[in-house]
């Protein structure tokens, strides 16, 4: 029997009683766990990993860093916080914004509330008693009124099915499960699978490090200097002294991000208006081309000429003309994830990298000592999965979430998310989704994204415990409006036409369907009216 368990006035197993699970300690659930506590209430949270972190423990790839400038990715609760915590790279590296993590959880004592190397499996509603009986992989029960899933939008690991995987007797890593002790790769044969923004981190540092590296991929992405720097002390100094007006154009954007948005069309600029732009944001460095123009996401026209533009730094990048063109994506800007890159495309002027063009020849199968690919075998001492994750719901479709009447959430998003707000789902009363599918989430800054919905959902509980209510359900009604929505938005705009994650199409038999809300202070208007008009949408009960 665990210390959550004791034992009832029957001699039975009853599950401890908590007001709060959160299943997740990254930025999510410290947040909420800090805020919950905050209002009293006895709160338990669960995480699989052996630290705290999310997203930014598991991700210890090579190159791994945000391209969210630093000062802008950090937590605003806390002026102190702000005051204290000081960044020393324009972008972070992952284990620096570890290290900020086991800072908050030190400073805000939220360890002793946090129980590591314990996955969330099952969370089932008990409507008699209006509560959630979660259960983890240690067999432990906790019987709590609220779930709180803050279970990460990019972390369920995506190995695709390849044929042959089991008997290949090299070593094989996910870049989202990354040795803590590193890998020794000097000297060695390594080949990575995928060319998206992990891949773009990770490529140039695995060239440095490998004896020949062999990229094999499917698909080209536009990437951007990032051009990281170490941070300037003034500029840092200056940003701390009025934070909030320098986080501002980080929330005010319509994805609050530093994309710098532009409200000039490029619809009325001409050629060598727009290139002008684009130079400028080039050189800038970071994701800034993407907002070059306020129609860039609408118009493809301007779409085109943005991507030409960047087709044509790689063309002059790289030196060998059959590789550049092979690097030219053929969508959208920013359709796929945009990326923020430090010599990526000059890696392929580096004579141990290889480039494989496997578009038209997938992966057919691992073999016991590497890869076969368009008829060709490649020897491997290593294959990296680059493979990306279950975006935005296999996180939380692989827990046996079970609701109302016993409706599993997997039955009830069988064809696609359905939410309110990315807040709330109808038949699961009391549970909460952290920048779920329907929310800003992955098109937004997250960190801001976080301590929205963590502050949305405290204030609902007060409200509720004010009123003597129980329960909070959205209604169908609500949900069936929002996801639509959610789509209408989607639609006017280019990300719903090529095959990104952002629509399920990286996981073989996901139903396509774009699952994040595009306008970040659109949503946040949304979400005051909602709590303005006595949250409108959702059902409460005493
Ligand atoms: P992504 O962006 O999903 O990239 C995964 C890459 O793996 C991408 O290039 C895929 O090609 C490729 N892939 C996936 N399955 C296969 C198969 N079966 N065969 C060959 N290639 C495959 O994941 P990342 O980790 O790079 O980034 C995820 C997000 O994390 C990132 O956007 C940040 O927000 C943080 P495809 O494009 O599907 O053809």
């Amino acid at each position: 029997m665990t210390d959550t368990q004791k034992i009832g006035r029957n001699g039975d197993r009853t599950a401890r009683e908590v007001d709060v699970v959160v299943a997740g300690a990254g930025f999510g659930g410290l947040y909420a766990l800090y805020r919950l506590r905050g209002l009293g209430l006895e709160v338990q949270v669960y995480e699989a990993g052996s630290d705290i972190g999310g997203t930014w423990y598991w991700n210890r790839y090579p190159g791994a860093r945000c391209d969210v400038e630093s000062l802008a990715y950090s937590y605003a609760f806390s002026r102190e916080l702000e005051e204290d915590w000081d960044w020393s790279e324009r972008y972070a590296s992952q284990p620096e914004i570890l290290e900020y993590a086991h800072h908050v959880a030190e400073r805000f004592d939220l360890r002793r509330d946090i129980q590591l190397e314990t996955r969330v499996v099952s969370a089932v509603y008990d409507e008699a008693r209006g509560r959630w009986t979660v259960r983890t992989d240690r067999g432990e029960e906790v019987s709590a009124q609220f779930c709180v899933m803050a279970t990460g939008c990019l972390s369920a690991r995506n190995i695709p099915d390849f044929p042959g995987l089991d008997r290949y007797s090299g070593r094989c890593f996910h870049t989202g499960d990354w040795p803590e002790e590193g890998v020794e790769l000097e000297g060695r044969r390594v080949g990575i699978i995928g060319s998206g923004s992990t891949a773009i981190q990770a490529i140039p540092i695995l060239a440095e490090q490998a004896g020949e590296l062999f990229v094999f991929q499917r698909t080209p992405n536009f990437s951007m200097p990032a051009r990281n720097t170490p941070m300037d002390p003034d500029y840092q100094k200056r940003a701390k002294a009025s934070y909030p007006a320098f986080r501002e154009p980080f929330v005010s954007g319509m994805f609050g991000l530093d994309f710098h948005p532009n409200d000039r069309l490029g619809a009325s600029a001409s050629p060598e208006e727009r290139n002008e732009v684009f130079e400028e944001r080039w050189r800038a460095g970071g994701l800034g081309v993407v907002g070059a123009f306020a129609d860039l996401f609408v118009d493809e026209e301007v779409n085109e000429a943005a991507a030409e533009f960047i087709r044509g730094k790689i063309r002059e990048t790289v030196h060998d003309p059959e590789v550049a063109e092979l690097l030219c994506p053929d969508t959208p800007v920013g359709c796929k994830r945009p990326c923020a890159d430090t010599n990526y495309f000059e890696t392929y002027n580096r004579p141990n990298v290889t480039l494989v063009d496997i578009r038209n020849a997938p992966v057919e199968e691992i073999t016991e000592t590497g890869l076969r690919t368009g008829g060709r075998h490649y020897e491997l001492d290593c294959i990296v999965f680059a493979t990306g994750f279950a975006a935005m719901t296999g996180a939380l479709l692989r827990i046996d979430i079970r609701g109302r009447d016993g409706v599993k959430l997997a039955e009830k998003w069988a064809e696609g998310p359905k939410t309110y707000l990315g807040l709330g789902v109808e038949g699961f009363p009391n549970l909460f989704t952290i920048t779920g599918p329907g929310s800003p989430s992955v098109l937004a800054n997250m960190i801001p994204g976080i301590e929205q919905h963590v502050n949305w959902i405290a204030d609902c509980m007060v409200y509720m415990r004010e009123r003597g209510l129980r329960r909070i359900e959205a209604t169908p009604e609500a949900e069936a409006a929002w996801v639509e929505h959610v789509n209408q938005i989607a639609d006017r705009t280019i990300y719903p036409t090529c095959n990104s994650w952002y629509v399920g199409a990286n996981i073989p038999g996901k139903p396509r369907v774009f699952m994040p809300y595009l306008g970040f202070p659109r949503y946040v208007a949304k979400c005051e009216q909602v709590v303005a008009n006595g949250y409108e949408g959702f059902r409460l009960e005493s």
